[in-house]
C-alpha cells in the first residue's frame, strides 16, 4: 500500500511519518536550515498483518505543490494531517481539493498536535474537519487525534492504517507496465536508478522498457520494490529500478518521465477529458485559459478547450481538450490536476477520456459520441457503447492503448464481444456485425454500377472502389471485407481489380471478334507464346493492329504485358507465377536463380529473363544479386487462378 501525506505547511506531516517509521523524510540541508520539507520524502513501515507500506511525505508549503502534485499520484490512501491548534488552512483545503480531483477516497485524517490543546478544541476541530471532507472522496473518514510528541494516538493510527492496508490487499496487475518517475539519481556502481509509483502491470529483472516521452529503450538491471530487492514490481508498489540503456544519460530521465512497456508508449500533444472544475473559483474556466496540467509525475502548460459550450462554470464539470506545450504520456483514465497560468492556485481536475484526441473536429457531436462511450468506465461497456457510436468501425488496436491493454486483455475482450474484426494487430478495427454485412452489401452494390456504367472496363482496384462507396472506410476495412467477398465467391479479384463473378469485360465490336482469334495464339503458346508480330504475320494482320488490340485487352485484364512485344494469358502468368514461389520455397535466404526457372519453366533462356524482370516489377518477386526471393504472395499479385 502506498500513502501519501497531504496538509498545510508546518502541521506536522513529517513529525508523525517520522513517529510512525522512526525514518526522518527531510533529508536535504535546505530542508532542515528552513524547518520546512521542501521536496517528497519516502518511509517504509511493515504492517502487522503483512506487507508494507510506503509512505510518501509531502510538503505543505504553497510554493511547493507541485511536488506535492507528483507524490499523490498512484497512491492507494491519503493521510491527511491537520494540526488541531490551526485547524483546517488554505492548503488544507487546496490538499484536499487535489485528492479529490485525483480519485482518492480511501484515506484517514490525522487530527495532530493535540499536546498543544484541550478537549474541548478537539472537539470544535473535529467538527469542523467533518463538514469539510463531507464534499469530497474521503467523505466520512475516521478523525484521528494524534501527538507526534507524547505519541498519544498513534496506535490507534497505525492500526487504522494496517486495517487499511489489509482491505486493500493486493492491487489487480492488469495492463502494461506503468511507472511514473518522481525521482532519478545515480548510484555509485550501479548506475541509473528511478524510483515512482507503479500505475499498471508488472516488471521483471531483464525486461526492456521505454523511458516516455523521448523513447529511450532500457533494460531493468535490479529492482527494489516498497525497499526491499525483490525480481518483479507490481502495481501499488513504490519501486526503484536500476536501469541501463546505450546512449542513455541521466539528463533524459526525471520527474514526470514514464517507464513504459514498449507496446504504450506513443505520447501525445493534446488530450480530451472530463474537467470539473473547483467550486471555490471566482469565475467560470473559459475556452483556451491557458493553465499547467499535471498528470502522473508531469507537469506542461497547455490550454483548455472547452468542448461542450464556452465555460465551465465553478462546480460544474465539462468535456474539454487539453491542448499541451509539450507531448506527455497519458492513457484513458488518467487522472490530471489543472493550475492557473502562474502555477499559484489549483482550478480544476478531472480524467482523461481520450488520449488520441484529433486537432480538427474535436468539438463535433460524433466527438462528444466517443467521448461519452469513453467515458464508461471500464473498457468493456466503452467498446461496446464505441461499436454502437462510430459511424463505421472502432480502432482496436488504438482503444488497446488507451486503455492499457495487453495482448491478452485485447484478446479477451474481443472474444466477449460480438464484433466482426479486421486487420493486422497494429491496424485492426472492430465492427458490429450488422455494420459489417451492410458493407458487403454496398461493395456488392458499388461493383455492379461499376461494371454497369462501364462494361469496356474492368473492375476496380481496391483504391477505385474505396471512392466509389458512400461510406468511409479505413484502408483495413475494407481489405479484410474484400477479403472475405472473395473467400465466399461472391466477387473474383483478378489481377489488382475486383469483378462480380459473372462479369466479362467486353471488346466491343471488331475488337471482340479480333480477340477471339489473337488469344487461341496465345493459348496454344501457353507459357511461351509467340511475340506480337509472329501473331500478326500468323493471322495475316498488321504487328500495330495486334499491338493495339492486346494493350487494349491488357487494360481490362484479358492479358498481362509482360515484356514489349509480349503477352501472357492470365493462367499462364499464374503457372509462371506458381514456378517462382515453389522455386523460392526451396531455395535458402539467398533465393533463386534465372538459371533454375529456365530449367522449371522450359521457356528459353531470354524468356526467362523478361518474366523474372516482369515479376519484380509486378512486385511478385524481389531481386537481390542473382538471387529472388518472395515479396507478395501470388494470390495477392494476380489473384487466383480460374478454376
Ligand atoms: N507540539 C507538537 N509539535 C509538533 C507535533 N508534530 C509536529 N510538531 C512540530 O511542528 C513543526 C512542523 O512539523 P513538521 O512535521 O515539519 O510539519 P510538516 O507538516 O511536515 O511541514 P511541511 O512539510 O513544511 O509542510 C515542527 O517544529 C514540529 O516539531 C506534535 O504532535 N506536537
Ligand atoms: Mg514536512
Amino acid at each position: 500500500m502506498i500513502v501519501a501525506t497531504a496538509g498545510h505547511i508546518d502541521h506536522g506531516k513529517t513529525a508523525l511519518v517520522q513517529a510512525l517509521t522512526g525514518i526522518d523524510t527531510d533529508r536535504l540541508p535546505e530542508e532542515k536550515k528552513r524547518g520546512m520539507s521542501i521536496d517528497l520524502g519516502f518511509a517504509y513501515q511493515p504492517m502487522a498483518g503483512g506487507g508494507i507500506i510506503g509512505f510518501v511525505d509531502v510538503p505543505g508549503h504553497e510554493r511547493f505543490i507541485r511536488n506535492m502534485l507528483a507524490g499523490v499520484v498512484g497512491i492507494d490512501f491519503a493521510l491527511l494531517v491537520i494540526a488541531a491548534d490551526d485547524g483546517p488552512m488554505p492548503q488544507t483545503e487546496e490538499h484536499l481539493a487535489i485528492l479529490d480531483l485525483m480519485g482518492v477516497t480511501q484515506g484517514v485524517v490525522a487530527l495532530s498536535k493535540i499536546d498543544r490543546v484541550d478537549e474541548a478544541r478537539i472537539q470544535e476541530v473535529t467538527a469542523k474537519i467533518e463538514g469539510l471532507i463531507a464534499p469530497s472522496g474521503l467523505a466520512g473518514a475516521a478523525i484521528c487525534p494524534v501527538s507526534a510528541h507524547s505519541g498519544a494516538g498513534l496506535d490507534d493510527l497505525r492500526h487504522r492504517l494496517d486495517e487499511a492496508g489489509a482491505s486493500l490487499g493486493v492491487r489487480p496487475q492488469t495492463g502494461n507496465f506503468r511507472l511514473a518517475v518522481d525521482r532519478c539519481f545515480t548510484l555509485p556502481g550501479a548506475g541509473l536508478v528511478v524510483t515512482g509509483s507503479v500505475f499498471a502491470g508488472r516488471v521483471a529483472v531483464g525486461d526492456h522498457l521505454l523511458v516516455s516521452p523521448d523513447g529511450i529503450e532500457v533494460r531493468v538491471r535490479s529492482i527494489h520494490a516498497q525497499n526491499e530487492e525483490a525480481e518483479l514490481g507490481v502495481a501499488g508498489q513504490r519501486c526503484a529500478l536500476n536501469i541501463a540503456g546505450s546512449g542513455l544519460r541521466k539528463a533524459q530521465v526525471h520527474r514526470g518521465s514514464w517507464l513504459l512497456a514498449p507496446q504504450i508508449h506513443d505520447p501525445v500533444p493534446r488530450f480530451d477529458g472530463r474537467l470539473r472544475v473547483l467550486p471555490g473559483e471566482a469565475g467560470a474556466l473559459r475556452h483556451w485559459t491557458p493553465v499547467h496540467l499535471h498528470l502522473g509525475a508531469a507537469e506542461v502548460p497547455g490550454r483548455v478547450a472547452v468542448l461542450d459550450g464556452k465555460s465551465i462554470a465553478p462546480g460544474a464539470e465539462g468535456l474539454v481538450q487539453l491542448v499541451l506545450d509539450r507531448r506527455i504520456g497519458a492513457l484513458t483514465g488518467d487522472r490530471f490536476v489543472v493550475r492557473d497560468n502562474s502555477a499559484r492556485r489549483t482550478v480544476a481536475g478531472g480524467v482523461v477520456l481520450d488520449p488520441f484526441a484529433p486537432a480538427r473536429g474535436r468539438a463535433k457531436p460524433e466527438r462528444l459520441a466517443f467521448l461519452a462511450a469513453m467515458d464508461e468506465g471500464a473498457p468493456e461497456t466503452a467498446l461496446a457503447k464505441l461499436a454502437e457510436a462510430a459511424p463505421v468501425s472502432v480502432d482496436l488496436a488504438q482503444f488497446s492503448t488507451a486503455w492499457n491493454l495487453t495482448p491478452e486483455d485485447r484478446g479477451a475482450l474481443i472474444e466477449l464481444s460480438d464484433l466482426v474484426v479486421a486487420g493486422p494487430p497494429d491496424k485492426q478495427v472492430g465492427l458490429l456485425p450488422g455494420r459489417w454485412r451492410a458493407l458487403a452489401v454496398e461493395v456488392l452494390a458499388a461493383l455492379k454500377s461499376w461494371h454497369e456504367t462501364q462494361p469496356g472496363k474492368s473492375g476496380p482496384g481496391t483504391d477505385a472502389l474505396r471512392k466509389a462507396l458512400a461510406t468511409r472506410l479505413v484502408l483495413p476495412v475494407l481489405e479484410a471485407l474484400l477479403a472475405d467477398l472473395v473467400g465466399d465467391k461472391k466477387i473474383t479479384k483478378q489481377g489488382a481489380s475486383y469483378a462480380l463473378p459473372d462479369f466479362m469485360p467486353a471488346l466491343e465490336g471488331r475488337d471482340a471478334a479480333l480477340w477471339k482469334r489473337v488469344a487461341a495464339e496465345l493459348e496454344a503458346g501457353h507459357t511461351k507464346p509467340p511475340v506480337v508480330h509472329e501473331i500478326a504475320s500468323r493471322l495475316t494482320l498488321q504487328p500495330a493492329e495486334v499491338a493495339g488490340l492486346l494493350s487494349r485487352s491488357a487494360r481490362l485484364g484479358l492479358v498481362y504485358q509482360v515484356a514489349k512485344n509480349r503477352f501472357l494469358l492470365p493462367d499462364a502468368v499464374i503457372e509462371l507465377a506458381e514456378i517462382a514461389e515453389s522455386l523460392a520455397a526451396g531455395a535458402g535466404e539467398e533465393g533463386f536463380g534465372a538459371a533454375a526457372f529456365r530449367d522449371r519453366s522450359n521457356i528459353g533462356r531470354n524468356f526467362t529473363i523478361e518474366v523474372l524482370e516482369y515479376f519484380d516489377k509486378a512486385g511478385l518477386t524481389w531481386r537481390r544479386g542473382d538471387g529472388r526471393t518472395i515479396r507478395k504472395p501470388m494470390s495477392e499479385v494476380f489473384g487466383e487462378a480460374a478454376d
